[in-house]
């Protein structure tokens, strides 16, 4: 059967290059995508081949491009790679972008991910002139069917003045009728609760509805999604996930947590995803996921059953389990459930539900405020995603990190934090392959020993224990102890040496 099932629309079919061509120099574009998943493949790399072309002539041509989070290389790679983006948002991971963005070359505004959506429609972002989104088909009645990820698509579509729709027959068409999109989200005053109260309900529709005559083109693809693969988890992190299933399992003990735990949310990156891998061998059942990427991980834990379902936005997998995910895609209908990304990340949903949030970090100093986005306090790394939607109102807001980095030189523990994204009391457990800090309940005093104790690499365990002393004993006031002025030399040490231990 064809993807495209509505006949008026086979008429809007058209090449790449003729639909990138209707994108205005200026535009502010909301495109699909999240975390190398449902991303618009083709269109993008027609528009930075007209970019390229521009630049050369002397006349630039920019845009600035909305998405659900990062994307894959055809599209914020060689957009960044023709200096074609003005401005992005909300959270990135591509590292021809990154580097534009630290650079000084592309504006970067980083965002809650579950706040895009509400502040498109509030307005000042300014007007959404297209709409370019990836989907996996059409229907009869012209409702789109989403694609691997769902991200901010509802939002856009309905926002923008224009649609250009990429439908790719590489995604599996059993994917109509595993997204729920809901349509009952407004501004303020005309807020209305969620009626989302388990993380395996349904409450909304399984397909976007669309304005037909907002389709401007519509472009056929058969390109695979792309994200980077996992690193196989070493032994830092599979310590760093005993420590968290000891926790766990000691909550369960203490009748402070169910024996199947409440929904799990667990973020990108590598360590998160060994965490996930060292669940699956660990003692919980029946468990559920309430949260906004699927990865290897979880696909294993459905897979093993230890998982019942997993609600997210998007799937952020290898090569290797998207083709595998792709090529059984049936056999998850009804435990993979894909939301928008305001649904997947909604504060009240992740309050109300008590998700267990478990994401990386960049930097935590001794009294638990945690840094994810920037390295040495101005360099961005990829963005706060939803660790924030996440961390402030989950049941457990959990961090892990390996307590170094490159190699050592770097302490993930530091007396001060260079940035924060979290602040102290969104931030419940620290864990590092050294150990686990709890600090719920622990006043800023008592938090700093036992991160400093628990947490810290041995190489840097007495300098932290040492300027915590001597703060204790020079610090303007003695509720949160530091010395202003040795606070953030650690920072520049490595800025000036490459290393933060000293020569
Ligand atoms: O860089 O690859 O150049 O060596 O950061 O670090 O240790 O592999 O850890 O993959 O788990 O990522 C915070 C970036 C951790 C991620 C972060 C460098 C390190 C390496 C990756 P290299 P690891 P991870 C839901 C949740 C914010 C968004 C979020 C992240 C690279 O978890 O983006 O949580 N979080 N979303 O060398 C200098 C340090 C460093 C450091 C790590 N202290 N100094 N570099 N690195 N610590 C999902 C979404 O929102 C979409």
């Amino acid at each position: 059967m064809s993807v495209i099932r509505n006949q008026a629309l086979k008429s809007k079919i058209m090449s790449a290059e003729d639909a990138a061509a209707l994108i205005p120099n200026g535009a502010n574009v909301g495109m699909s995508g999240f975390t190398g998943s449902g991303y618009p493949k083709v269109v993008p790399q027609a528009l930075a081949k007209h970019m390229e072309a521009a630049r050369e002539a002397g006349d630039p041509f920019r845009i600035s491009v909305w998405t659900g989070a990062s994307t894959g290389p055809e599209l914020d790679g060689e957009l960044a790679k023709a200096d074609g983006i003005e401005f992005r948002l909300p959270y990135n991971s591509d590292p021809i972008a990154r580097e534009k963005i630290n650079s000084g070359k592309m504006e970067y505004l980083d965002m809650h991910l579950s706040q895009v959506a509400p502040v498109a429609w509030q307005g000042f972002l300014g007007p959404l002139d297209t709409a370019l989104v990836e989907v996996a088909g059409i229907t009869e009645d012209g409702d789109l069917v989403p694609s691997s990820s769902v991200g901010n698509n509802k939002t856009w579509l309905d926002r923008a003045d224009r649609i250009i729709l990429e439908v790719n027959r590489w995604q599996n068409p059993a994917l109509e009728g595993m997204h729920d999109i809901y349509y009952g989200t407004a501004l303020p005053p005309n807020r209305v609760p969620i009626p989302l109260i388990k993380a395996d309900q349904l409450i909304g529709q399984p397909t976007f509805k669309v304005n037909p005559d907002k389709i401007a083109a519509i472009v056929e693809t058969d390109a695979p999604d792309r994200n980077l693969p996992f690193a196989a988890p070493d032994e830092n992190a599979r310590a760093i996930a005993g420590h968290l299933i000891e926790f766990l399992k000691n909550e369960v003990k203490q009748g402070r947590l169910p024996a199947s735990l409440l929904p799990l949310q667990s973020g990108v990156g590598n360590v998160a995803n060994a965490v996930l891998a060292g669940l699956n061998e660990g003692p919980f059942e029946r468990l559920a996921a309430y949260t906004e990427v699927l990865q290897d991980g979880m696909l294993d834990m459905l897979d093993s059953g230890k998982l019942t379902v997993a609600s997210a936005t998007a799937f952020s997998l290898s090569p290797e389990a998207a083709a595998d995910l792709n090529s059984r895609m049936e056999a998850f209908r009804g435990r993979i459930i894909l939301r928008p990304q305001e649904i997947s990340n909604h504060p009240e949903i992740i309050r109300r539900l008590g998700c267990i949030a478990m994401n990386g970090l960049i930097e935590a100093d001794i009294y638990g405020n945690v840094n994810s986005t920037h390295v040495m306090g101005s360099r961005i790394q990829n963005g706060i995603g939803g660790s924030g939607d996440f961390a402030r109102n989950a049941y457990i807001s959990c961090f892990v990190t390996p307590s170094t980095a490159k190699g050592g030189k770097i302490s993930a523990i530091v007396p001060m934090a260079s940035n924060v994204d979290h602040i102290t009391q969104d931030v419940q457990v620290i864990v590092t392959e050294q150990g686990l800090a709890d600090l719920r309940g622990l006043s800023p005093k008592q938090r700093a020993k036992v991160i400093i104790n628990n947490c810290a690499h041995p190489m840097y365990r007495d300098m932290l224990a040492d300027y915590y002393d001597r703060a204790m004993t020079s610090s303007y006031g003695l509720q949160t102890p530091h010395m202003l002025n040795e606070a953030l030399s650690w920072h520049q040490r490595f800025v000036e040496t490459g290393s933060m231990l000293p020569a």
